[in-house]
């Protein structure tokens, strides 16, 4: 028996676990959510049915690609967390801007050019049902409840030009990273590539839309999608390359340009919404233990903050703060002399004060939910 991910080709989440068990050669086959075992056998386990969902060799259900990828990170000797202290957090950094920050340009080009992208999504909404007379009724109900997405993260007539300006220039910064190295953080990689590559495989990398403009003006980003997807290093335009992390906790200047352009809506949004749920939290019941878990579109928070002089208004998702709580720790867990260097570091780039960003309550993976501690 082998492990099986229960994922499918044209989900957000399900790319980054499925490029960590490619690159780490761990062998698995996969298997999709409209599969009947995922009903039947996997989400009683699971809990919320949301992909992807690992079921490990040995017969064990996890939940979530973090989950996922921590699981085979603590066997295997974490192969994917850089050993130095400002490789670390920037590492969780784009595990957190991939899997939270980057979901409105994610949404966005999946559901608002129709006319490119609505028979590429269809085939795939109605692939991901097993055959069934109401295939094509829950082929749209899922692409309708799908689409509402884009609106809740946050995109509407008048905030459209914005997140696409935005995007352009993060695709631009990124574009002339990966010109410099194959990687986030050098020749092999780091666990914030995982997470960055949620949005830029299955939406951004992959749509017909988006996919049009990474090929012809991110040529490098466009490799960089393609390159995670296979398991060996592939990186034959890099002459002079190396195999490991860049050497000396160094961040290349490229990748402080591009986290400059996500601070833009990054910090002020991590601001937002943890004042919006920490309100929620002050004014209800909640104890110890329960689930912290949002579904899509039951959001009860939202964040409304300010980019460049415009107001957006956009769910505020506890999981933001569970990625976040990471690059936390990883901070605390550094030495004095560290933290100072990752506080410059953050100033430089407009992230300053982020990591002092905190809910009234942490939170914790617990049988395959976020719960509140
Ligand atoms: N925190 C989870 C989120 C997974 C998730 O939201 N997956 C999407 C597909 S990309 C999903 O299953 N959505 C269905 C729903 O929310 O009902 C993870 O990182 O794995």
């Amino acid at each position: 028996m082998t492990h099986s991910l229960y994922a499918i080709p044209h989900s957000l989440y399900s790319g980054r676990a499925r490029s960590y068990l490619i690159k780490n050669g761990i062998s698995f086959k996969e298997i999709s959510c409209g599969h009947e075992s995922f009903k039947a056998e996997i989400l009683p386990e699971a809990k919320l049915a949301t992909i992807p969902v690992l079921r490990t060799q040995q017969g064990q259900v996890i939940r979530d690609g973090a989950a996922i990828i921590e699981y085979f990170e603590a066997a295997n000797g974490r192969p994917c967390k850089p050993t130095t202290a400002k490789q670390q957090v920037v590492s969780g950094l784009f595990d957190l801007i991939g899997t939270e920050g980057l979901l409105r340009p994610a949404m966005h080009y999946r559901w608002n050019f129709p006319e490119e992208n609505l028979t590429f999504l269809h085939y795939h909404f109605f692939h991901s049902q097993r055959e069934h007379p109401d295939r094509e009724a829950k082929t749209q109900h899922m692409m309708n409840k799908m689409r509402y997405a884009a609106a809740i993260f946050g995109v509407n007539d008048e905030s459209q030009t914005l997140v696409e300006t935005l995007y352009m220039e993060f695709l631009l910064a990124l574009d002339k990273h990966f010109e410099q190295y194959p990687y986030l953080l050098g020749w092999k990689p780091c666990i914030g590539d995982f997470g960055l590559l949620a949005p830029l495989f299955a939406h951004l990398g992959r749509d017909p839309k988006p996919l049009h403009i990474m090929q012809r003006q991110a040529v490098h980003v466009y490799r960089w999608v393609e390159r995670m997807n296979r398991s060996y290093q592939d990186a034959p335009e890099h002459y002079a390359g190396g195999t490991d992390f860049i050497a000396d906790d160094h961040i290349p200047d490229t990748l402080l340009k591009v986290l400059r352009v996500v601070a833009e809506d990054l910090l002020p949004e991590t601001i937002a919404a943890a004042d919006s749920i920490n309100s929620v939290l002050a004014a209800s019941s909640i104890t110890a233990g329960d689930p912290a878990s949002r579904y899509l579109g039951q959001n009860d928070g939202k964040a409304i903050f300010t980019v460049r002089g415009q107001q957006l208004e956009a769910g505020a998702q506890p999981y933001r703060f569970f990625q976040l709580q990471l690059v936390q720790d990883a901070y605390q867990a550094c030495a004095e002399s560290e933290r100072a260097d990752i506080d410059s570091l953050l100033e430089s780039c407009q992230l300053g004060g982020l990591l002092e960003i905190k809910l009234q309550r942490r939170m914790e993976q617990r049988d395959n939910v976020e719960v509140w501690l």
